[in-house]
């Protein structure tokens, strides 16, 4: 069996993750958050000024999946991860709300500094798409989708393994 670890990174990481767990039925993914604070149970959660003591805990599983909202801290510590670790299956990540100015453009750096395999969601597209929709409620929709892309990344992973 492959070992697996899905990590959330910053805030909306952290959210995004906290979903995963709730929705998805895998026993075998382990579930990391780095962040400032911790708000959710039951995951394996690191500073991020221990970023380096979990590059060296990730290093050792087969694949790993990153998840963020770009534009802050937690962006910065994907981009590390992503460049650092050579086991990344995947990375889904999403970009801040036109609105969110500086935000945006920590955003563009951030995803400039990743090589391959990111799913990009657009926070604009999705107000766009349900515009009458409350902040919260939209981006909880959004996580949602988030997790269908980790969810695939990681049916991908385990249907490669029987084949
Ligand atoms: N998908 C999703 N995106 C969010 C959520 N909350 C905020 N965002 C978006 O993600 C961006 C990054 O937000 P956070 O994850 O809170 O930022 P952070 O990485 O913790 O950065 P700091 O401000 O340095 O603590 C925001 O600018 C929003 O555009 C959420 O719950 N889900
Ligand atoms: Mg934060």
């Amino acid at each position: 069996m492959k070992t697996i670890a899905v990590v959330g990174s910053g805030g909306a990481g952290q959210n995004i993750v906290n979903i995963f767990k709730r929705e998805s039925e895998y026993e075998n993914v382990d579930i990391y958050v780095v962040n400032g604070e911790k708000w959710v149970d039951c995951v394996e959660f690191y500073k991020f000024k221990q970023l380096d003591k979990l590059i060296k805990v990730l290093s050792e599983y087969d694949h790993v999946i990153l998840t963020a909202g770009l534009g802050g801290r937690g962006g910065d510590a994907l981009v590390k991860l992503a460049n650092e670790l050579d086991n990344i299956a995947g990375i889904v990540v999403c970009k801040p709300f036109r609105i969110e100015r500086s935000r945006v453009e920590r955003a563009e750096e951030q995803i400039k500094l990743l090589k391959s395999n990111v799913v990009l969601k657009n926070l604009d597209e999705l107000i766009e798409k349900m515009p009458d929709i409350a902040i919260h409620d939209g981006l909880m929709t959004l996580d949602m989708e988030l997790v269908e892309e980790i969810t695939k990344i990681i049916q991908r992973l385990f249907y490669s393994e029987q084949k």
